[in-house]
């Protein structure tokens, strides 16, 4: 147990639990990363529904959305940490868990401010298919980000978190590592998304995806789909092109971006407090 609010303590507990020798790359950082990004990627600017707040994602309306296959993992390795700090909401865990883990990772350092609480309110729980499909293109991917209130730049800068972790049948139906080394933050992603060859695979399930191999490889490269429809189209290619050419800026933007994400839907005063969490009617809390 640590005092209330020494986010620091919590910060140091997560960095111990990264390391995940018998779990996929050997870290648990990408899933957590997943986690915070589906925790928040559920918001709704027009109708301020959704997003991090109230961590709905513990229950079957939010939790059992398909989108949300395997996000267990992520869930059942803050645990432990939940229960020492039993202070912290799941919500502000689970976005800290992800800007540590990114840091860890190698990755930019990334604002986040804590305030999140575990009040669900049932009026503004989001309904299912909020989160992106992968199967689809240019035009999803923006009616999808746009609801949130993503530039198309910014789109492109969160994409690159596709640098981590891989795809899991089981999971997403798609299969594979989209780079390399999945466990270090970089920009690989956007340079072997222009310089590869990608050829379209049709998987055992019937699932499409692009993949790159060649005998340096341990193992084969994927792509979604979605991935792709960044290269090609007019105003997307462009930032894929800067940041494969430029990791500082991609750094810089993706900072930006996913702390834009984590706030999603929370309102909060000079000081940094959250305005819009007390006082609700209809919710129920943890
Ligand atoms: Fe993603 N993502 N993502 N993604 N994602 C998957 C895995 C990760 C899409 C689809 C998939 C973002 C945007 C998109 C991560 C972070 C982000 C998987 C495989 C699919 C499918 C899941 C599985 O099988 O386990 C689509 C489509 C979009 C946008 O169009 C954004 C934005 C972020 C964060 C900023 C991370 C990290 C993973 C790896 C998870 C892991 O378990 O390794």
């Amino acid at each position: 147990m640590s005092k209330s609010g020494d986010f620091e303590a919590v910060a140091a507990d997560i960095r111990k639990i990264l390391h995940q020798p018998e779990y996929d790359d050997g870290s648990a950082g990408p899933v957590l990363v997943r986690l915070a990004w589906h925790a928040s990627g559920t918001y709704c600017s027009e109708t301020d529904t959704g997003g991090s707040n109230g961590a709905g994602m513990r229950y079957e309306a939010e939790g059992g959305d398909e989108a949300n296959a395997g996000l267990q993992h992520a869930r059942v390795f803050l645990e432990p940490i939940k229960e020492k700090h039993t202070w912290i909401s799941y919500a502000d865990l689970w976005t800290l868990a992800a800007v540590v883990a990114l840091k860890e990772m190698g990755g930019p350092q990334i604002k986040w401010l804590p305030g999140r609480t575990d009040f669900v309110d049932d009026s503004k729980l989001p309904p299912r298919g909020r989160l992106p499909d992968g199967a689809q293109g240019a035009d999803h991917i923006r009616f999808i980000f746009y609801r949130m209130g993503f530039t198309d730049q910014e789109i492109v800068a969160l994409s690159g978190a596709h640098n981590l972790g891989r795809m899991h049948m089981d999971r997403s139906g798609f299969h594979g590592p989209w780079v390399p080394n999945g466990t270090r933050f970089n920009n690989t992603y956007y340079r072997i998304m222009t310089e590869y060859e990608w050829k379209e695979k049709i998987l055992e399930n019937g699932v499409k995806q692009f993949v790159y191999m060649d005998e340096d490889l341990d193992e084969e490269l994927a792509m979604l789909p979605t991935d792709l429809a960044l290269v090609t189209d007019e105003s997307f290619g462009p930032w894929v092109k800067k940041y494969a050419a430029d990791k500082d800026l991609f750094f810089d933007h993706f900072a930006k971006a996913f702390g834009k994400l984590l706030e999603l839907g929370i309102q909060r005063d000079a000081n940094g407090n959250i305005t819009n969490t007390d006082n609700v009617k209809g919710g129920y809390h943890a």
